[in-house]
C-alpha cells in the first residue's frame, strides 16, 4: 500500500495467490517449483534427498500463511503471551508432523508417488534438529505442539546451535562422539529475519551517572539475529514461532586495516567470537573459558529474547504503560538455565526504561515463573561471583541487590526463618574461595511461581529443596505434572495403532482429548480387539527388526520380548541395573539344560543413550552393555533365547522406531532421583509395559493404569537416606545373585576388559564413587523378582494383551495439552486466540 505497508487478508498479502493445494496433482507442481525455482541442488537430478528438500519448502508455504495469519491474530487481539526461555529443544524431524498436522499426508504421499517415490523413504532425508540433551529439551518440543494445537498466543526461544548433540559412534573402545551437522546442507523450516537484530553486551563497566542511575557500557557488542521456525498446531490454522538466536558481528567490527596487514585472524577477532557463542549445544565447562561460554550462552539467549519481548509490547501500544506489562506478558523459565532473564529484565526495565527498583521489581516478579527439573545437587547451577562479575557488571550488582533486598524482607517479617537465610540467601560466600550464585534460589526468590514436573517430585521440592521457601511463601509452590504431544508420539509415529484405536472408540477426537482413550477399556477383554492389538504391535516390531539390523547388523526375533531402555546415559538410571540383570540372565540360561532352556521366555534387551562426553562411568556403561552383547549374541547355546543390543545415536527419529515396537520398558531409577521421565508416558501410550521403581511420573502412570498392570519393584524414595545410612554403617548384605553377576562379568566373560573401575562404584560401605550410592545391590533381587513376574506375564498371551490395552487406555492423562492448560490456566493467565 502506498504507506509502505503490506495488507494481509487470511495470512497471505493481498493480491497475491498462495499455493495452497490439497490436491495431489497441485501438490505436485508446487514440489516441482519449489525444485525448478527455489533450487539449492544442481538442475539435472532429482533424487530422494532433492525430493525431501523441494516437498519441505512447499509445505513451508503453506505454514508461512498460516504464521501470518496468527502473527496478525495476536497483534490484532493483544492478548497476553506467553514466552517459552529455553537453552534446548529437541525438535527431531518436522515434515511427517507438518503435513500430519495440516491434514495433507495423503496428499504428499500420492503427489511423492507420482515421482516414484515413497513418503516413508523420503521423510527419511531430513535430519534431526537436535539442540538438547534429553527430557528437558523434548519437553520444550512437546510444549510447543501443544501451545500451538491449543491456539495459545505463546512463543518459544531459544538458540541456534550450529552443531546441536553430538552424534554418537560404537568402537571397541565404546563411545565416540562425532560433530552433528544438522545444518551442513540447510533447514528448510527455518526463516531468518533480517530485520529482527539486537545487540547483546559483555564485559564492560557500570557507568554511574550524575542523577545517580546506571549504565552498562563497554565491553564487547554482538547481534542477536532471529531465526523462526514454525510450530504447527494440530487441526488448527494456528502456527507458532521457535525464534532461535543466532549471534554475528557487524561488519564494522571487521578490521579491514589489519586483514589488509595479512593479519586474517585478527582481522575477524569479533566474527570469531560471534561463531563461539552458537557453535555447540552445552560446551564443556571443565575450564574457566568453557565456563564463561556457556555464561554468555545463556545470557545471549536472555538478552535477545526480553528486548524481543519489550519490543512487542511496545510495539502494541502508543503509549508506553509498564504497568501493564505482566497483564501482557508471562515468561516460563525451563530450569535454571535462563535466570539470567530475571537481572536483564530488572535492567532493561530501570536502566533503559528509567523505573524505579520498586516498579521494576514489582513487574519482574509478576511477569517470571521457574520450573525445577533436578533435585541432584550437582545439576543444580551454580555459577561463580568472580565470573559473574566480570561478564555482566551490571547484573551481579542487581542480583546482589535482589538477594540483600531478600535478606531485609525476611528479617523484617519472617523473623523466625532468619535462621534459615544461610540455604536460602542467593550469593553464597561461605567457601571464600569460591563464592558462587545459586541461580534456583535467584529463580525461587525472583519468580510469582515455582512448579516441579510430577507430583512425587513436586513434593519433594517442597518438603526438601525449598522447604524454607514454603514457609515463606506457602502459595508459590505448584505440580505441573509433565506430558507428552499424542500426536507425534501415536498418531504419527504408530498409524497401525491410531486406526484401531479410532475405529474402536468411533472417533478421532482422542487426538486433542487424549482422555478419551480410557473408552478403550471395555473392551480390554475383547477378543476381536486384542487380535487387531497384537497385529499392529507385531508391525511396528518388525519395522523394528529391520531398523536394528541395519544399525548394528544384529538380526533379532519379533516373537522375543522386546524390552527396552532408552534414555541419556547416567548412574541414577541405572542403565548398570539393567545390564546386571541381563548378565544374571545369560549365566542362568548357560546353566540350564537345553530343555530347561526352551520353557524360558525369549528376550531381546536393547539400550540407547548417549553418555556425556566426560562421564567416565556412564561412558564405561556403553562399553559394557557393548561388550555383553557381542558375546552374547555370538553364543549359539543361548542366543535364541536372550539378545542384547545396544542402539547407537539415540534420538528422536530413533525412539519414533523403538517405541512403537516395544513391549516392555525400563524405568528403574533409584526412587527420588528422577523428577518425571518423559519417555515412560511414550512407551504406556503405545501401549508398552512398564518396569520400574516409584519414581517421578512412575507414580501417576502406575496410578491411572493399574497397579496391577505395572510391574514394581525397588526401595521407595523415603526409605532411600535410611538405606545410605545403614549401608555406611556397614549393615548391607548383598543377593548372592547380586554377587554372582558382577562376579561374572570380572572373570573376563565379556572381553578382557574387567569392569573393575565401574563396578568398584557399586563396592564398599561408602566413599567417593563408592558404596553403591543408587541402590542398585539394595534393588537387584526385587529387581530379578519383577522380571520373572513379566516372564511369567508373557506366557499368558491373553492376559499380557489385556495389560498392553490397558496401558494404552490409562495415558490420557499424560497428553502435554493438559500440562499446557494447566500452566495457561494455573501459572500464565493466558487465554485461546485463535485464527478465525
Ligand atoms: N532433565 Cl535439570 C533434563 O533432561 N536435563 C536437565 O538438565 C534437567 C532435567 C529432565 C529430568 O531428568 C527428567 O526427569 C524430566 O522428565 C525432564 O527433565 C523434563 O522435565
Amino acid at each position: 500500500e502506498a504507506n509502505g505497508q503490506l495488507t494481509f487478508v487470511g495470512g497471505h498479502v493481498k493480491g497475491v495467490a498462495v499455493p495452497c493445494a490439497r490436491e495431489e496433482s497441485e501438490i505436485a507442481s508446487n514440489i516441482v517449483y519449489h525444485a525448478q525455482y527455489t533450487p539449492h541442488f544442481y538442475p539435472l537430478r532429482f533424487d530422494q534427498e532433492h525430493a525431501f528438500y523441494a516437498a519441505a519448502q512447499s509445505v513451508r508455504d503453506y505454514l508461512v500463511q498460516r504464521w501470518n495469519s496468527t502473527y496478525l491474530q495476536f497483534h490484532k487481539s493483544d492478548a497476553k503471551q506467553t514466552y517459552y526461555l529455553s537453552m534446548e529443544y529437541l525438535q527431531g524431524r518436522a515434515l511427517t508432523n507438518a503435513i500430519g498436522n495440516l491434514g495433507i499426508t495423503d496428499g504428499y504421499a500420492q503427489a511423492l508417488k507420482s515421482f516414484g517415490y515413497l513418503l516413508e523413504d523420503i521423510v527419511e532425508q531430513e535430519k534431526d534438529a537436535a539442540l538438547g540433551n534429553g527430557g528437558l529439551g523434548r519437553l520444550a518440543s512437546c510444549f510447543l505442539d501443544s501451545m500451538a494445537t491449543l491456539n495459545l498466543p505463546a512463543w518459544g526461544y531459544g538458540l541456534r546451535y550450529r552443531y546441536g548433540l553430538f552424534k554418537q559412534r560404537i568402537t571397541p573402545e565404546g563411545q565416540e562422539e562425532v560433530a552433528e551437522d544438522w545444518l551442513e546442507k540447510f533447514s528448510p523450516w527455518e526463516i531468518v529475519r533480517h530485520d529482527i537484530v539486537y545487540p547483546v553486551r559483555f564485559f564492560g563497566h557500570v557507568q554511574i551517572n550524575p542523577d545517580g542511575s546506571r549504565k552498562w557500557v563497554g565491553g564487547e557488542v554482538l547481534n542477536a539475529l532471529a531465526y523462526d521456525v514454525p510450530i504447527p498446531g494440530f487441526n488448527t490454522k494456528n502456527t507458532i514461532s521457535l525464534r532461535l538466536w543466532e549471534a554475528k558481528a557487524s561488519a564494522e567490527d571487521f578490521n579491514l586495516f589489519l586483514f589488509n596487514d595479512g593479519k586474517y585472524e585478527d582481522a575477524a577477532h569479533f566474527h570469531s567470537k560471534a561463531q563461539q557463542i552458537c557453535a555447540v549445544l552445552y560446551p564443556g565447562d571443565a575450564t574457566e573459558n568453557g565456563k564463561i561460554l556457556r555464561l554468555k550462552q545463556q545470557f545471549f539467549l536472555c538478552s535477545a529474547s526480553l528486548q524481543d519481548i519489550i519490543y512487542r509490547f511496545k510495539e502494541r501500544r502508543s503509549a508506553v504503560n509498564w504497568d501493564n506489562f505482566p497483564n501482557k506478558v508471562a515468561v516460563q523459565l525451563n530450569d535454571t538455565h535462563p535466570t539470567l532473564a530475571i537481572p536483564e529484565l530488572m535492567r532493561l526495565l530501570m536502566d533503559d526504561g528509567g523505573l524505579s527498583w520498586d516498579s521494576a521489581w514489582d513487574l519482574t516478579y509478576k511477569t517470571f515463573a521457574y520450573t525445577n527439573h533436578t533435585v541432584l545437587p550437582e545439576a543444580l547451577e551454580k555459577w561463580s561471583q568472580d565470573i559473574m562479575r566480570k561478564l555482566l557488571p551490571r547484573h551481579f550488582e542487581i542480583i546482589e541487590e535482589i538477594d540483600k533486598r531478600f535478606k531485609e524482607m525476611v528479617h523484617a517479617t519472617k523473623k523466625d526463618m532468619a535462621g534459615k537465610l544461610p540455604g536460602m540467601q542467593i550469593l553464597d560466600s561461605s567457601n571464600p574461595q569460591k563464592p558462587v550464585v545459586r541461580m534456583a534460589n535467584l529463580c525461587v526468590v525472583s519468580s510469582h511461581t515455582v512448579n516441579g514436573v510430577a507430583q512425587l517430585h513436586s513434593d519433594i521440592l517442597k518438603a526438601e529443596l525449598f522447604a524454607d521457601y514454603v514457609s515463606i511463601w506457602p502459595n508459590k509452590f505448584q505440580n505441573k505434572t509433565n506430558g507428552i504431544t499424542p500426536r507425534r508420539w501415536l498418531l504419527f509415529c504408530n498409524p497401525e495403532l491410531s486406526q484401531i484405536i479410532t475405529k474402536w472408540l468411533k472417533t478421532d477426537e482422542w487426538i486433542t482429548n487424549l482422555d478419551l482413550l480410557s473408552g478403550l477399556r471395555t473392551f480390554a477383554d475383547n477378543e476381536d480387539l486384542q487380535e487387531e492389538w497384537a497385529k499392529a504391535k507385531l508391525a511396528s516390531k518388525n519395522r523394528l527388526v529391520q531398523y536394528v539390523h541395519n544399525a548394528t547388523g544384529v538380526s533379532i526375533d519379533p516373537n522375543s520380548l522386546f524390552d527396552i531402555q532408552i534414555k541419556r546415559i547416567h548412574e541414577y538410571k541405572r542403565q548398570l541395573l539393567n545390564i546386571l540383570g541381563a548378565v544374571y540372565r545369560y549365566k542362568k540360561l548357560k546353566e540350564m539344560s537345553e530343555a530347561e532352556r526352551q520353557k524360558v521366555t525369549p528376550r531381546t534387551i536393547m539400550i540407547g543413550g548417549k553418555a556425556f562426553a566426560t562421564y567416565t562411568n556412564a561412558k564405561l556403561i556403553v562399553k559394557l552393555v557393548n561388550d555383553v552383547g557381542a558375546v552374547v549374541n555370538n553364543d549359539p547355546e543361548t542366543n535364541k533365547y536372550l539378545k542384547i543390543v545396544f542402539i547407537p545415536n539415540y534420538n528422536v527419529s530413533v525412539a519414533e522406531v523403538l517405541i512403537p515396537g516395544s513391549e516392555l520398558s525400563q524405568h528403574i531409577s533409584t526412587a527420588g532421583m528422577e523428577a518425571s521421565g518423559t519417555s515412560n508416558m511414550k512407551f504406556a501410550l503405545n501401549g508398552c509395559l512398564i518396569i520400574g521403581t516409584l519414581d517421578g511420573a512412575n507414580v501417576e502412570i502406575r496410578e491411572e493404569i493399574g497397579e496391577e498392570n505395572f510391574f514394581l519393584f525397588g526401595a521407595k524414595a523415603d526409605e532411600v537416606p535410611r538405606l545410605r545410612k545403614e549401608r555406611e554403617m556397614g549393615m548391607f548384605k548383598p543377593d548372592p545373585r547380586f554377587e554372582e553377576a558382577k562376579e561374572f562379568i570380572k572373570v573376563g566373560t565379556f572381553g578382557s576388559y574387567n569392569y573393575a573401575d565401574l563396578l568398584s562404584s557399586l563396592e564398599g560401605d561408602s566413599g567417593y564413587g563408592r558404596g553403591d550410592y543408587f541402590l542398585v545391590g539394595h534393588d537387584f533381587p526385587s529387581y530379578l523378582d519383577a522380571q520373572s513376574r513379566v516372564d511369567e506375564a508373557y506366557k499368558d498371551r491373553k492376559r499380557w494383551l489385556k495389560m498392553s490395552i490397558l496401558s494404552t487406555a490409562g495415558s490420557g492423562k499424560f497428553s502435554s495439552d493438559r500440562t499446557i492448560a494447566q500452566y495457561a490456566k494455573q501459572i500464565w493467565g493466558i487465554e485461546e486466540c485463535r485464527v478465525p
